[in-house]
């Protein structure tokens, strides 16, 4: 069984339509981080089936943390993670999940970077989002695609083994890099690109972009010091583990 976790942080103004949209094709776990805007009973009122709140605002990390714990406690197989925010589209969860279906080892990424669909990522949106996809392929030797999507399919195994410690946005780049250096399978699905006008982001471009940049330089210190065992070219054999479906 795959549930679906959304993690929300004041997102009463999108949170309906993302659940309503989805409820059908997938139970939905919604993990509200203490949002003053009703995010959690406009969840519920759309449907989602498990309403889960902080009681103070923990961050995107805490939250999915939650949200897996959950997951799991119901017996899931798989989670795919989304926003609350409308900036991923349920129509492309079907291709997630078939990818998943097809290789349930695999940690499924959704990419925005190769999609033709969709709107123009802001530019320095785009030029994070690339450099963190350089940090990620310089540390594992893997090259992955846009390592910064929240759009994803975990396989429980993957939630139970990962060490889960990242706080805010680096969580997810954790839990990445761990896949990609154990050699788990991993699998980019091109998911269409929404950045409406007047968007609110959390995400932080010095704070958040910082700690995902420190939590990667920390990694290739820790590299070091380990003998350099992280610190390699891209391998060929490594290409194959990530696979690419249209
Ligand atoms: N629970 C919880 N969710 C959060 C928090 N910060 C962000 N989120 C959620 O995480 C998702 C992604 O946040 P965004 O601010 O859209 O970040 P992003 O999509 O990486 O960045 P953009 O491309 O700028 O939109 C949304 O569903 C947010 O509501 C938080 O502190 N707590
Ligand atoms: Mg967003």
């Amino acid at each position: 069984m795959i549930l679906a976790v959304i993690p929300a942080f004041d997102e009463a103004a999108t949170i309906g339509a993302v659940v309503r949209r989805l409820r059908a094709r997938v139970d939905i776990i919604v993990v509200d981080d203490a949002s003053s805007d009703g995010t959690a009973e406009a969840a519920a009122r759309a449907g989602a089936r498990w309403v889960v709140r902080h009681p103070s605002r923990r961050g995107k990390a805490a939250a999915l943390r939650t949200g897996f714990a959950e997951a799991l406690r119901r017996g899931a197989s798989a989670v795919v993670t989304l926003d609350g925010d409308g900036q991923h589209d349920p129509d492309d969860l079907l291709r997630l999940v078939t990818a998943a279906r097809r290789c349930p080892d695999a940690l499924v990424l959704g990419d925005r970077l190769s999609a033709a669909a969709g709107d123009p990522i802001p530019v320095l949106r785009r030029g994070a989002i690339r450099a963190a996809d350089w940090g990620v392929g310089w540390l594992t030797g893997v090259p992955i695609r846009d390592t910064q999507c929240g759009y994803r399919v975990y396989p429980a195994a993957l939630l139970r083994e990962a060490p889960l410690r990242g706080e805010g946005f680096v969580l997810e780049t954790e839990i990445l890099l761990g896949a990609a250096r154990t050699g788990r399978p991993l699998v980019s699905v091109p998911i269409r690109r929404i950045y409406p006008r007047g968007r609110r982001s959390r995400f932080r471009a010095v704070v958040d972009g910082g700690q995902i940049a420190a939590f990667l330089v920390g990694e290739a210190l820790g590299g070091l010091g380990r003998g350099l065992p992280s610190l390699r070219s891209p391998r060929p054999e490594a290409a194959a583990r990530v696979s690419i479906e249209a």
